[in-house]
């Protein structure tokens, strides 16, 4: 099958060099609603109160120039703006770290871990980490939470948990994860306050196996698992066979070499482990995302049976809607239960966070169809963050708070 969908992003041609130093008027034309979309979801500053297709006027601001093109808009000039200050609050610029390069181009362990740094650094008060542990090759293992600071007498917060680059291969998760994050500090910052952020934290595990993705830049691109040295020179677990739920059931491997391989006992692998102990001291996990590649595909528990879920219909509903916010972008999402959808897989993590916490769970396989498998172009790197955080942010809609 082969369900192959190419966008093209115009890295449109600026009509005039603006200076990277002040603030300016420009105006762009909207032609659609998907451009409409993109042009609200990029935090750039719409200086209509009631913007519409066709043109629109934005202030712009030093940086803001390239990434008005990155977003594949062209403007014209308008005129300089004088006295940036006085611009009203909700027009103030959201300024964060690494520009947009990790839009244009994937980004190694250690990139990725800066990104998030970077904007832990800038907004301390909205983004913190905390170490959950050590990889099998005693490498930090961060998880990065994006959400208001618990104020004492609130209802607790609502937790949802992201995961991403469970396998190491699947590189385009890792990209869509710092998006995910940038969006939902957005969320958090820009003066507008969209809603879906508010009572709730993002848990971010940016690389669930960073020893395999580092793996993936030095020595061999498409390897899946962890680092366990198994013996007899066999390595690596899939972590995605040794959650609890179901392990050791149909859809996993007890042969060490497998791409499969379940491991020793469930959660056997400190990285699982690490994510266990993690959600355990959460006092609410609203719901669960883990990012794989490939396959346009949006799977829900359970993976273990062909049993369906007690939820069933809700998941149905939900991954119905968001499948149809993710393909306004031009793929091919479908969505179904994990097992009958795709195949048996048993010990994977949303069966675990949907049994332990009855979290609408899903397993989002990013782009492509099969065409490039995990080796995506970085020309797609943009539009599959794009319709990830769609589909993200209609998810979020489904989780009571
Ligand atoms: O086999 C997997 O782990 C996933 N597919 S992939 O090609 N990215 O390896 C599907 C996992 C489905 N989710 C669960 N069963 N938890
Ligand atoms: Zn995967």
């Amino acid at each position: 099958m082969l369900r192959q969908s190419l966008i093209f992003i115009s890295l449109a041609m600026a009509g005039s060099a603006l200076s990277q130093t002040g603030w300016y008027r420009v105006r762009v034309n909207v032609p659609d609603a998907l451009a409409f979309q993109r042009l609200q979801d990029s935090g750039l500053n719409l200086m209509e109160c009631n913007p519409h297709l066709g043109t629109t006027d934005l202030a712009i601001g030093p940086g803001d120039a390239a990434r008005l093109l990155i977003e594949g808009f062209t403007y014209t000039y308008v005129g300089e703006i004088k006295n940036p200050h006085r611009l009203t609050k909700s027009q103030a610029t959201v300024v964060l770290p690494q520009d947009d390069d990790y839009r244009l181009h994937y980004f190694n362990a250690d990139q990725i871990l800066g990104y998030f740094e970077a904007l832990r650094a800038q907004y301390p008060n909205i983004v913190t980490r905390r170490q959950i542990g050590v990889t099998i090759n005693g490498e930090p293992h961060w998880a990065y939470r994006v959400g208001r600071q618990l104020q004492e007498g609130t209802k607790p917060f609502n937790n949802i948990m992201v995961q991403g680059l469970i396998h190491a291969r699947e590189w385009i998760s890792g990209s869509v994860i710092m998006h995910v994050a940038k969006k939902c500090v957005e969320g958090l910052t820009t003066p507008q306050q969209t809603p879906f952020m508010s009572n709730q934290a993002v848990w971010i595990i940016p690389m669930t196996n960073p020893d395999g993705y580092r793996y993936t830049w030095t020595d061999f691109r498409l390897w899946r698992k962890n680092r366990r040295n198994n013996g007899s020179g066999s390595f690596g677990v899939d972590l995605n066979r040794n959650y609890s739920k179901g392990w050791g059931g149909e859809g996993s491997s007890g042969n060490k070499n497998s791409e499969t391989y379940r491991g020793t006992a469930p959660f056997s692998e400190p990285e699982t482990a690490n994510i266990r102990d993690l959600a355990l001291t959460l006092p609410r996990i609203g719901g669960m995302v883990d990012f794989h590649s490939y396959g346009e595909l949006i799977l829900w528990p359970w993976g273990y049976t062909e049993t369906p879920p007690p939820d069933a219909s809700l998941l149905n509903n939900i991954g119905t809607s968001v499948r149809n916010s993710m393909n306004a972008f031009g793929g091919q999402y479908i969505q179904g239960q994990c097992s009958t959808t795709l195949y048996l897989a048993a010990g994977g993590s949303i069966d675990y966070f949907y049994n332990g916490w009855t979290a609408p769970s899903f397993t989002v396989e990013l782009r492509d169809t099969g065409e490039f498998g995990f080796e995506l172009p970085e020309s797609q790197i943009f539009v599959t963050q794009d319709e990830a955080w769609a589909g993200f942010k209609k998810l979020l809609t489904f989780i009571p708070r």
